[in-house]
């Protein structure tokens, strides 16, 4: 198959898993056409099938917002026609979903026929979306879109709860591949984060306010007073600020290392101990799902996609949000002795293991057949 894949290049779970699909359906010998404004994070080296579009919106003056939508779309007509491609996949609905609507019916105008399927990944239905601005547009593509896929079954209810569609949405969760997760741990650089043993505990978000990132200090601290322990915060955004504050008053600081944006977060992971999810909302909770590929056990909150992944009780534990309290108890229990954590960080590597992309991929290629099957 020939497959447009259009997506968001940055560190957002979305474009993760859009790039990471578009590399291992290459891998099969389909050929993959990214389509965006800057070279996938993700992306790596490339490979024979895999060929890479930059949308570029030009800077005129009059353009107080850039209108990235169309040129999106006019792109997309373009590498439909001259690529000659199948089908197209867009991850994340807002603008991608009604770009792509709009290039498929500039396309049927001349002639030619180009499917495409939307898959929903979070805040695209739970916060963008749900703002009323959005929903017209949103409400519309999706429901012409030729397949609609969600990563959880939180995030297809939300979607049917929140906007006036009624065309069937497929789940097909997030993946990940296992053997980007098993590096084993670097006994240096371990030791440059925990000089004297102690616990490794990681946090890795976009410091966005729905990720709670002052959770995960207020919950290090508690551990702080009755486990030694280091924390490491990956990642960068609108919240840092507010935490590198909360660090200093709260005396944490010392203890916590905030090292930025990372492209290979498995580098990280490979010498955590324990991983702290307390979002506000979460559609599936990528993040988690590559700690726990890496054996990193999971405290988070329940909400969400999240408890479709993280098996209270045996990879980690749920709780609920702004629960500060209870995920301490039960970040303490985990880490207290090495047997125990031993235990959750085999049972969390065993659950990652039913999201492995060996398992996930053929849901895609299945429904990509189908939806060429109606061409
Ligand atoms: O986490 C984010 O805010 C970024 C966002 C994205 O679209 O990249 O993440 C969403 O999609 C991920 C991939 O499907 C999911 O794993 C995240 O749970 C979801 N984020 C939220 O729902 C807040």
């Amino acid at each position: 198959m020939k497959i447009g894949i259009v997506l968001y290049p940055t560190f957002g779970g979305s474009g993760v898993v859009a790039t990471e699909l578009g590399k291992a359906l290459a891998d099969l010998g389909h050929e993959i056409h990214f389509v965006t404004y800057n070279q996938p994070v993700r992306l790596g080296s490339f490979t024979k099938n895999l060929f890479y579009h930059e949308v570029n919106v030009s800077d005129y003056p009059l353009f107080d917002y850039p209108p990235y939508e169309t040129v999106l779309a006019s792109k997309l007509v373009d590498v439909v026609k001259f690529e000659k491609l199948d089908l197209l996949h867009v991850h994340y609905a807002i603008p991608h979903a009604s770009a792509a609507y709009m290039a498929q019916q500039i396309l049927a105008d001349q002639g030619i026929i180009i499917p495409f399927i939307t898959t929903l990944h979070g805040t695209d239905i739970t916060l963008v979306g749900r703002d009323p601005s959005f929903a017209p547009a949103i409400t519309f593509a999706i429901n012409k879109s030729d397949a609609v896929t969600a990563v959880s079954e939180s995030l297809k209810a939300d979607t049917y709860e929140h906007f006036d569609v009624h065309r069937e949405i497929e789940v097909i969760p997030n993946f990940i591949c296992p053997e980007h997760y098993q590096l084993k741990a670097e006994k240096d650089f371990r030791l440059e984060y925990a000089p004297n043993g102690e616990r490794i505990i990681t946090h890795i978000s976009n410091f966005r306010p729905v990720k709670r990132v002052e959770d995960v200090v207020r919950i290090f601290q508690k551990i702080l007073e009755e486990i030694p322990s280091k924390l490491i915060l990956v990642g960068d955004g609108p919240e840092r600020y507010r935490v590198e504050q909360l660090c200093r008053k709260l005396g944490t600081c010392k203890h916590t290392s905030i090292i930025g944006k990372l492209k290979k977060p498995e580098e990280v992971l490979a010498i955590s101990d324990l991983f702290l999810l307390p979002s506000e909302s979460e559609s599936f909770g990528l993040a988690a799902l590559e700690a726990m590929a890496s054996g990193v056990p999971v405290i988070s909150t329940n909400t969400g996609g999240v408890p479709e992944l993280n098996t209270h009780g045996y990879s980690g534990y749920l709780s609920n949000v702004g629960d500060v309290d209870d995920m301490a108890t039960n970040a303490i229990k985990i880490l207290s002795d090495d047997a125990t954590l031993q235990q959750f960080r085999d049972n969390a590597r065993s659950r990652a293991s039913e999201f492995s992309i060996d398992r996930i991929l053929p849901m895609y290629i299945d429904l990509y057949n189908r939806v060429l099957a109606r061409k």
